[in-house]
């Protein structure tokens, strides 16, 4: 192997063994971007065009919901975990620095556990209106704060591909604990503990640790798929990043984001919204004759 590939390599393998980026970005994008007439082309492939929608979702389709990315400049988790005196950013999701210094992850997680504090948007919403007709494929998401869920996306069209507080197991033994009972000690500050002394942790996938293994039916689903949407992430986590790769060449694919990422922009049937994810989704709705749809599905969410 060269010298120079293996330098590359190491770099791209983060010290816990997930991968991240090599780094190709899209500097320039043939898709459309933004005008008016973006708009109206993608509403058209959405609503006319398609019956089998894979999404790809990241933090940026939670933040509207008030809970902060990791990269955003300012705003974003890596910015202001000061409070929690971390060695260095990722080790909040790191199993080996857990077991030495649990609370840090016990304070996100107090923060973070679906149905406290956070309620879903109207980006959720709108994967899920796409659910009720009965276009969408499948879900990946990598937020662990379970907003998909509360927001009527039912389970077996969602992979919740860094897990989630669903579940709860023993990290020593790998025992399953009543996720209620883990969620009480966790509300309380404390470490749940197992019958042989290990922290129980919820089932959110730490870096080292397996993805679940519904997150493999990617390989099928990017196949079936007629239209790929990317909400809200920065495609930096492998191996979630490449299912947008996986997706054939003749399949269109939307990227609602920021800014543009990853390989988004360079295929010719490539459409990139860039901005505020609810604003666009908005404009998008509203182009397509769901707005009404849209907003009564929320309503009728949060009311039940
Ligand atoms: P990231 O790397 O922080 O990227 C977020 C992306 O969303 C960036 O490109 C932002 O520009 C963009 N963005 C942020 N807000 C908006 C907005 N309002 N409108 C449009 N775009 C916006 O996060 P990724 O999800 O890509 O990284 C994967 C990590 C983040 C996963 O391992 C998650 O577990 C982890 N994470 C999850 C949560 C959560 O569950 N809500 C929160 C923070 C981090």
């Amino acid at each position: 192997m060269h010298v120079s590939y293996i330098n590359l390599l190491a770099a791209a393998i983060c010290r816990s063994g997930s991968w991240r980026s090599i780094g190709i970005r899209a500097t320039s994008y043939r898709g459309l971007c933004n005008s008016p007439d973006s708009f109206e082309k993608i509403s058209t492939i959405i609503r006319d065009k398609c019956e089998n929608v894979v999404v790809m979702a990241g933090a940026g389709l939670s933040t509207p919901s008030g809970i902060p990315d990791f990269r955003s400049p300012k705003t974003g988790l890596y910015h202001n975990l000061q409070k929690y005196k971390l060695p260095y950013p990722e080790a909040i999701f790191d199993v080996q620095y857990f077991i030495d210094n649990p609370m840090p992850f016990i304070t996100l997680a107090q923060e973070l556990y679906p149905g406290e504090k956070y309620r879903p948007n109207l980006g959720h919403y709108f994967v899920r209106l796409l659910h009720e007709k009965g276009k969408l494929l499948r879900m990946y998401t990598q937020n662990i704060d379970g907003l998909e869920r509360l927001s009527g996306i039912p389970g077996e069209k969602l992979i919740e591909a860094h897990g989630s507080f669903s579940t709860a197991s023993c990290i020593v033994c790998g025992d399953k604990h009543d996720p209620e009972a883990v969620k009480k000690t966790i509300l309380a500050g404390k470490v749940h503990l197992c019958s042989c002394k290990g922290y129980v942790k919820p089932d959110i996938v730490f870096f080292g640790e397996q993805l679940p293994g519904k997150f493999w039916l990617h390989n099928l689903d990017a196949i079936a798929a007629d239209l790929l949407i990317v909400l809200g992430t920065s495609l930096e986590v492998h191996p979630f990043a490449s299912i947008c790769d996986a997706v054939p060449y003749r399949t269109p694919r939307i990227l609602i984001n920021r800014e543009v990422v990853g390989s988004l922009g360079l295929r010719d049937l490539d459409h990139v919204l860039v901005g505020d994810i609810i604003e666009n989704i908005n404009k998008l709705a509203q182009e397509m004759g769901w707005l009404d749809d849209l907003i009564a599905l929320q309503k009728d969410n949060e009311n039940a």
